[in-house]
């Protein structure tokens, strides 16, 4: 993520991910304010085992398209409402308007993108994996039950 300040948001995708038994590193790395230790940390990623980068950022939020522009891994961005931004359209529009050829894959602002960031990177991985495919078939399959068993409201 971009800053500090982005944590009561992102710590939402490794709290996703640790229920699908999947490890994750949390780092704080600004594409604007530390852009050495940025291309350091992608570069290295993929040696490191890293398989996927989720990124975090508010405002004008160049972290997702740079961590993308160091590295093949695939990248996931979330964009982040700051409180002096625009209300998490600024972030929005920063990460979706990649260039052909860099591609990261975009949600949606705060909670629910972050949340969707981490079930996005268990469904890649469950590709190769049958362990991580089996927690997610279960997880969709007692969500969809959370919703059969729900009472109707109240009319
Ligand atoms: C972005 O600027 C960060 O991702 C954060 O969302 C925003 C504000 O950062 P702080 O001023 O709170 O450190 O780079």
């Amino acid at each position: 993520m971009g800053s500090k300040s982005d944590w009561g948001v992102m710590s939402s995708v490794s709290a996703t991910l640790d229920k699908f038994g999947i490890g994750s590193e949390n780092r704080v790395i600004s594409a604007h304010r530390a852009p050495k230790l940025l291309t350091e940390y992608c570069e290295s990623a993929r040696n490191r085992g890293i398989k996927i980068l989720i990124c975090g950022a508010g405002l004008a939020a160049a972290l997702p398209g740079v961590a993308a522009a160091h590295t093949s891994l695939p990248v996931l961005g979330v964009p982040l409402e700051a409180s002096q931004g625009l209300g998490g359209m600024d972030a929005l529009m920063a990460i979706v308007q990649m260039p052909p050829g860099i591609p990261v894959g975009t949600l949606a602002i705060g909670k629910p993108g972050a949340i969707n960031a981490a079930m996005l990177a268990t469904a890649i991985l469950a590709l190769g994996d049958e362990q991580i495919s089996t927690a997610l078939e279960k997880f969709r399959a007692e969500q969809t039950q959370t919703i059969a068993d729900m009472p109707p409201p109240d009319q």
